[in-house]
């Protein structure tokens, strides 16, 4: 991109928001009001002064524990009322964690000040940090004692970390479907050590309330709670700590879950019945045999494909204010979510690193598995094995595909794209500088690229395969999956097995533009997708049941 120093000017002004921080707005207020004002706004300009101010009257601890704690009541009470969202507590937090970096230096003993103590970690074979990172940076901010371990954690080491560390309360958290199977064991095996005195809270995706309120209450013998988000654990953690008895509301009738990840062994048996799937009229000529990388991308085009409903709404979390409709709301996310968009785009062009391999192979169906064949088009090269629906229209992926003996060879595609390892690194270190606004911006933006790059890529695909002509004319329609065929992720529902990366690994060979493969089949770096590229016109998204 050319310089030009207007827009650069312009660009150090935007997202500045008109605020009321100056020395007049908290001049007539008291000293404690000053502080407060300076946590519930997010205001650090002149916080070291009005500390100062406050260290005349006040103990440090006092100043933490009777003011500034106080304030981010505040902000936890304005955000459960919806009238705060996610960015700004995590701005008020921010204001926190350096007025409490100010103060801990003054103070003899820090111990013994802390309200509580959780040791948090990501589950084994997890890799999600940012759910837990966010629960760390509420709960630390709050008064308590967060010791953050990181993701993957063994069993035996959030046992033994808490043991040295001294914490009150264990926090699991984990975004996998295997990883509420793992949060059971764990509790199993705490019950097995005679550890479960030990409170627990559990959080992430693909729990629910109802598995851990009643299928996992009812095998753990001590308390166990599920919190849907950060705020609910640090509700849970008072309520833990006061000796509270912890309110759970009834929900009708109990229904005990059972297995909805798609992996029941049943359903990958076929039994002769297929789906009412017609073949494809036409089979797309193969762009070319085998896989192919890229690496050299304009960003600001991928840009272009960020879903900004997930981006805005998904990611960065900013919700409707009640009584808000919706086209104001509209205006809202346009004035508040747009301008940090615009300079995360800025902000993060040389720091994505845009990569993507892809591919093409003779396949044909075979019951509920896909073959696909060497280039010869007649060597089996290795097979999928998918989930049939067991009611309804009993749909699975391999009926898209031209049958196992027919005249024709149907063809597949595959994609695997990554933004890189940079924005990782560069959120953790945002992450312990304590700059936890930028921190949930930078992550949000990484990831949603790696998703937008997936996007653009199946729409290039699928100009190869012949038929992206058809495609929505905008890319809002694409978020509308309003064109020819689909992308399906490994781990999603209708192929649901996540192992099933190995073998797209083989296809691909993804290490040539530096994504692994992790023991327990997640991709490194994090900010990576892949997918199994169908052309037939009925392939649509559905569930396994
Ligand atoms: Co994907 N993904 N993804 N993904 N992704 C999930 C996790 C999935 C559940 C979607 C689904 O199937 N419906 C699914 C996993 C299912 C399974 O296990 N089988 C899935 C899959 C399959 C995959 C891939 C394997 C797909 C593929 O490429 N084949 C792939 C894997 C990537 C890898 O291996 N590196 C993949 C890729 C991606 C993207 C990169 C495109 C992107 C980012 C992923 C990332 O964050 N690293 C992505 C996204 C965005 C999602 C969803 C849509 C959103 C996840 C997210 O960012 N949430 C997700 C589905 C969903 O959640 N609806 C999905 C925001 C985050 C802040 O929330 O971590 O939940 P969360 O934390 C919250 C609360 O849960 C709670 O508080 C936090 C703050 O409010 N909380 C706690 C969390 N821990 C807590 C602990 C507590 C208390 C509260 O106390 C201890």
């Amino acid at each position: 991109m050319t310089y030009d120093p207007l827009i650069e000017l312009m660009s150090r002004f935007e997202g500045v928001r008109i605020s009321n921080d100056s020395e007049d707005a908290f001049a007539a207020l008291s000293v404690e009001d000053r502080l407060k004002k300076h946590i519930v706004d997010g205001i650090k300009k002149n916080l070291d002064s009005h500390i100062q101010d406050a260290l005349k009257t006040y103990e440090p601890l006092a100043i933490i524990n009777e003011i500034l704690l106080d304030g981010m009541k505040t902000v936890g009470e304005l955000f459960g009322a919806g009238k705060m969202q996610l960015p700004f507590v995590l701005q008020s937090a921010e204001v926190m964690k350096a007025a409490v970096s100010q103060l801990e230096p003054l103070m003899e003993k820090v111990e013994g000040s802390e309200k509580g103590s959780i040791l948090l970690a990501t589950v084994a074979g997890d890799v999600h940090d940012i759910g837990k990172n966010l629960v760390d940076i509420i709960l630390s901010n709050n008064g308590y004692r967060v010791v953050n371990i990181g993701i993957k954690q063994p069993i035996n080491n959030i046992l033994d970390q808490c043991s040295a560390n001294q914490c009150q309360v264990i926090g699991m958290s984990g975004l996998l479907v295997k990883s509420t199977v793992i949060m059971k064991d764990n509790l199993l095996e705490m019950n097995e050590r005679g550890l479960a005195k030990i409170p627990v809270i559990l959080g992430g995706a693909a729990l629910t309330r109802g598995y851990v309120e009643d299928d996992l209450r009812d095998l753990y013998e001590g308390q166990v709670h599920y919190a849907q988000d950060a705020f609910e654990g640090l509700r849970l953690m008072e309520q833990i700590g006061t000796g509270e008895p912890i309110t759970i509301e009834p929900r009708g009738e109990r229904v005990k879950s059972h297995r909805t990840d798609g992996l029941d062994p049943e359903l990958y048996i076929f039994d002769g019945t297929k789906s009412d799937v017609e073949p494809a009229e036409i089979i797309p000529a193969l762009p070319f045999y085998g896989s192919r990388t890229r690496e050299k991308f304009d960003i600001f085009e991928i840009y272009k494909y960020i879903n900004l409903t997930a981006l805005w709404r998904g990611q960065w979390q900013f919700k409707r204010p009640d009584g808000m409709d919706n086209p104001g709301f509209n205006d809202y996310l346009e004035q508040e979510a747009r301008p940090v968009f615009e300079r995360m785009q800025r902000e993060l062009a040389n720091i994505l690193s845009p990569r993507v391999a892809w591919g093409y192979f003779w396949a044909q169906g075979d019951g509920n598995d896909l073959i696909i064949f060497e280039e010869d088009q007649k060597t089996e090269r290795l097979r999928f094995t998918f989930p049939r629906q067991r009611e309804g229209r009993r749909q699975c992926l391999a009926d898209f595909f031209r049958p196992i003996g027919s005249q024709e060879m149907d063809v597949v595609g595959f994609s695997i794209v990554t933004v890189g390892s940079e924005v990782a690194q560069l959120e953790r270190a945002m992450f312990e500088k304590g700059d936890f606004q930028d921190y949930l911006f930078t992550h949000g933006m990484g990831v949603e690229s790696a998703e937008a790059l997936a996007e653009y890529w199946h729409k290039l695909m699928r100009s190869e395969l012949g038929f992206g002509h058809a495609d929505p004319p905008d890319i809002k329609g694409l978020f509308g999956v309003k064109y020819q065929g689909a992308r399906y992720s490994f781990g999603y529902p209708a192929c649901p097995n996540i192992e099933d990366q190995a073998k797209l690994f083989e296809l691909l060979e993804p290490n040539r533009i530096g994504i692994e493969l992790s023991e327990e089949f997640m991709l490194v770096p994090e900010q990576s997708t892949s997918a199994i590229v169908i052309h037939h016109p009925a392939a649509k998204y559905f569930n396994i049941r």
